[in-house]
This record gives C-alpha cells, sequence and structure tokens, in this order.
C-alpha cells in the first residue's frame, strides 16, 4: 500500500505541472531598484513619513522589532471612498505583467493589515481611465503572498483597497512587486515555459524520491553471525546480471581522496598497519609481479561473519548507492582472498544501525589471475550513510573433506579494495540537476531581456 501513493502522486504529474505553466520574470518592475515608482497614494498614516508608500517598494519586508521599512498605512478606513496606491515603471515604459507578490506585514496591529484588494492598471495615464484586472484576498500573515494573473498590458498599476481585517483606523502593506509575463507564443517564451515545467517536473520527481522512501525498507536482522537467505542469494543473482535499472555516478564516493573513510573494523593482521583498513580505500592495488604496491586490508584470523569493515562517506551523508567494486587482490595468499561479502546499509549509526541488507556478493573466479580483478556489482540503490561489509567466505572454494566449504584459511581474509558509486537518482546529484537547469533558466530570462531592450517596444 505504502508503494502506490508515490506511483499515484506521479500519474497526476502531467495535469498539476500544465495549470501552472505560465511563466513570468524574476524581474520586480515595480522595485525601486529597478525604477519602479509611486505615482500617487490618496492618504498616509498621520503624514508621517515613517508609513510613506515608498516603503512599498523598498525591497524590504517588515519584520518585527525592526523599524527600517514599517510598510504603508492609509490615514483612514472608508469601504467606500477607498484608499488606493499608484505604482509605475522605469522610464514610463508598459509591461504585459503576469504576476503579483504582496506582503501584508506591517508594524501596525495586524487588524489593519490590507485583506482585500483590487489590482487596476491603465495603458493611457496615471490619472485613467484603468480597468480591473483581478482581486486578490490577502491571508492575514506576514508573508510574502504571490498572485498569478491572466498577462495584462500596464503602465501603471492601482491597488485599490477594499477591506483590511477588521480595523476603522486605517489600511496597511508592507511590500509590493510586479512581475512581467513572459510571453509563451515566441519562441524564447515557449522555450522558457518548457524549461520552466521540465524544472517543476524535476522538483517534484524529488519530492516522490524522498517521500517514496528509498530511505525506508525493513531492518534486516541479519547478524555477524547469520547466514545469507536465499532471497539475498536471488537478489545479487539478478542485480549482478550487469543491467543496469538507474544512470550510475561517476565518482568513487568512498574513496578516501573524497571524502570516504574507516569507521569501524573487526581486525588488523599481525596488528600491521600494512594491512589496515584504510588500504580498502586508497585507491591502489598490491602487484605480485612487482612485489609493491598497497596491500589492501586483511583480518586477524577468519570465521564466516566474524570479520568487518564498517565504511562512511565524506561528511557522513547519507548517499544512494547504486554500485559496488571489490577487488579480491591483496599480498596475501589467494587462499585468504575474500570470495563472499555481505553487504549492509545504514542511515543510523555506523555502530548500532539499525542495519539494512543489501546484498551478498559472490566474487568469481578460481584462480588468482580470474579473480584479481576489479568485480562490480549492481544493486537496488539504497539509502546509505555507512556501509557495512562482513566476510562470509574466502580463498577459491576448495571444499576440504572434513572443513567448512566458506573457509579456505582460518588464518585470515583479504580484501585489496572498495568502490561505492550512486545511483544517479540520488537526492543530492539531483539537486546539482535543478541548479544547472535554473542556472540556464536563468541566463534565458537575462538574454530575452536583452533581446527586448534591443528591439523597440511594439506597445510603446
Ligand atoms: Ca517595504
Ligand atoms: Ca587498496
Amino acid at each position: 500500500m505504502k508503494r502506490l501513493l508515490p506511483t499515484l502522486f506521479l500519474l497526476s504529474l502531467p495535469v498539476a505541472a500544465s495549470a501552472q505553466n505560465r511563466p513570468t520574470d524574476t524581474v520586480d518592475l515595480v522595485a525601486k531598484a529597478n525604477g519602479g515608482r509611486v505615482i500617487s497614494t490618496t492618504s498616509t498614516l498621520d503624514n508621517d513619513p515613517a508609513y510613506s508608500a515608498d516603503n512599498l517598494i523598498d525591497g524590504k519586508a517588515f519584520v518585527a522589532g525592526d523599524t527600517k521599512s514599517r510598510g504603508w498605512a492609509s490615514n483612514k478606513f472608508d469601504p467606500i471612498a477607498r484608499d488606493a496606491v499608484t505604482l509605475g515603471f522605469a522610464d514610463n515604459r508598459q509591461y504585459t505583467i503576469g504576476r503579483l507578490v504582496l506582503n501584508p506585514a506591517t508594524d501596525l496591529p495586524p487588524e489593519r493589515w490590507a485583506k482585500d484588494v483590487e489590482v487596476q492598471v491603465s495603458t493611457d495615464s496615471a490619472d485613467g481611465p484603468y480597468d480591473t484586472v483581478t482581486q486578490l484576498t490577502l491571508k492575514q500573515s506576514a508573508t510574502p503572498q504571490e498572485f498569478s494573473i491572466l498577462p495584462t498590458p500596464a503602465r501603471f498599476v492601482r491597488l485599490v483597497f477594499r477591506s483590511n481585517y477588521g480595523s476603522d483606523r486605517a489600511v496597511a502593506l508592507g511590500e509590493v512587486e510586479v512581475y512581467e509575463a513572459i510571453d509563451t507564443s515566441d519562441p524564447m517564451g515557449g522555450l522558457i515555459a518548457r524549461l520552466e515545467s521540465a524544472i517543476t517536473d524535476l522538483k517534484r520527481y524529488k519530492d516522490v524520491q524522498i517521500q517514496g522512501g528509498n530511505g525506508g525498507g525493513q531492518t534486516a536482522n541479519a547478524s555477524l553471525e547469520g547466514g545469507v537467505s536465499s532471497a539475498t542469494l536471488q537478489l545479487v543473482q539478478l542485480l549482478g546480471a550487469g543491467e543496469a535499472q538507474v544512470p550510475i555516478g561517476s565518482t568513487n564516493i568512498v574513496a578516501s581522496k573524497n571524502g570516504g573513510k574507516v569507521m569501524a573494523y573487526s581486525s588488523i593482521f599481525d596488528k600491521d598497519p600494512q594491512f589496515g583498513p584504510d588500504k580498502l580505500i586508497d585507491g591502489a592495488n598490491f602487484s605480485f609481479a612487482d612485489n609493491t604496491g598497497s596491500f589492501g586490508w586483511s583480518s586477524q584470523g577468519f570465521a564466516p561473519g566474524r570479520e568487518y569493515v564498517t565504511l562512511g562517506f565524506a561528511q557522513d551523508r547519507t548517499r544512494l548507492v547504486g554500485k559496488i567494486v571489490l577487488n579480491p587482490i591483496s599480498n596475501q595468499s589467494d587462499l585468504r582472498w575474500a570470495r563472499r561479502v555481505l553487504v549492509q546499509a545504514t542511515t543510523g549509526s555506523f555502530k548500532d544501525g539499525p542495519w539494512k541488507e543489501v546484498a551478498a556478493l559472490n566474487l568469481k573466479g578460481k584462480n588468482p589471475d580470474e579473480r584479481g580483478v576489479n568485480q562490480e556489482f549492481l544493486i537496488r540503490p539504497v539509502e546509505a550513510k555507512y556501509l557495512r561489509f562482513i566476510f562470509q567466505a574466502n580463498g577459491p572454494g576448495i571444499a576440504l573433506p572434513d572443513g567448512d566449504p566458506n573457509v579456505n584459511s582460518d588464518r585470515a581474509v583479504s580484501l585489496g579494495e572498495i568502490e561505492v558509486y550512486e545511483a544517479a537518482t540520488s537526492n543530492n546529484q539531483l539537486d546539482v540537476l535543478i541548479g544547472k537547469f535554473n542556472s540556464v533558466l536563468s541566463d534565458l530570462r537575462i538574454l530575452r531581456r536583452k533581446m527586448q531592450d534591443d528591439t523597440p517596444a511594439p506597445t510603446e
């Protein structure tokens, strides 16, 4: 049942996306900083400059305890002879407007904050005639409140205050922003609309990823002693077949040069630092031909399920893991090389978990030449803050008459290198992608403005 919800949410995407496919620019046309002006206002509270209508376009929201911009307030509240503020754009230009943002917050009692506001526009003169475009209802909440309107040509915008939240003394407003509508019938506007819609979809997809729970799942009770369930073996064979379900990142996120680190381990062979667990993530392997190189990690003694190494990523971040690469080559007899490794993940503590079983990785090959290579395992993407590698078998798998087939040497288990890669649907990478798209969108908007400035505006 849990799994159904994200699917249903995804199905509803196209409808939701198309309903809001009306892009606007990001330059606030009435901001004083952009040449916006207050043309006139019907009254100001006690004629006090602290409540001047200029406060509406100074780019500062009122913050409690701060007197820098108190907002504007009228000197009366009269629902018949209504108060109004008229705004104009830089160079007396005309724009097609598509969005308004109003913030009612002022330092006056919230009963005075504006509630119903009529938006009127004129393309002729500041004195009108004015056409009513829409009526907005503000919440009694100290936040910027956004209103999309049908694209409307305007040279002057007049806000007419119809009601407040219950005061007969004044009507008050903190800040006004007005944005240009982007004409989607021209090629540039159409491109902006498509990109904006794609980014919206990406953000929704990201939300689904978070809610849908790549992070959920069951806590496996596989202990260090435990064997591998048949389900796990089946999973490995299925996912080890080499068919990637999702794109895989190209950065080895567990490499020490990328901030990867050893969180815990069971033992070190003869307490020799050359066999330390840090050798699993040093990006180097041992070479028997030259008898040089990094030894790899080796345990002191081996019994299935007792030896382990726990790894983490830079800044202890949770990552969506999609691929693991193991290289068994180490400066040990190949009787000791790891043959089966159980991988567990946790988003909790590297000491206490809770641990979730990810996969059991079976290293291939009977002879050292076959085995001493990078072996890749694609896994079902799993969120992990820490990965624990539990060693379950070593050697080439020689079955001795009275021996445990998992144990070809009880002296040690060893491994040369571990690499971990992210599935590309990780939120981290999604954020990067969304950031890139947003930067393209922003460049497109700038380009569009530039193109409009270079051509004489047809409306002027
Ligand atoms: Ca302000
Ligand atoms: Ca190594």
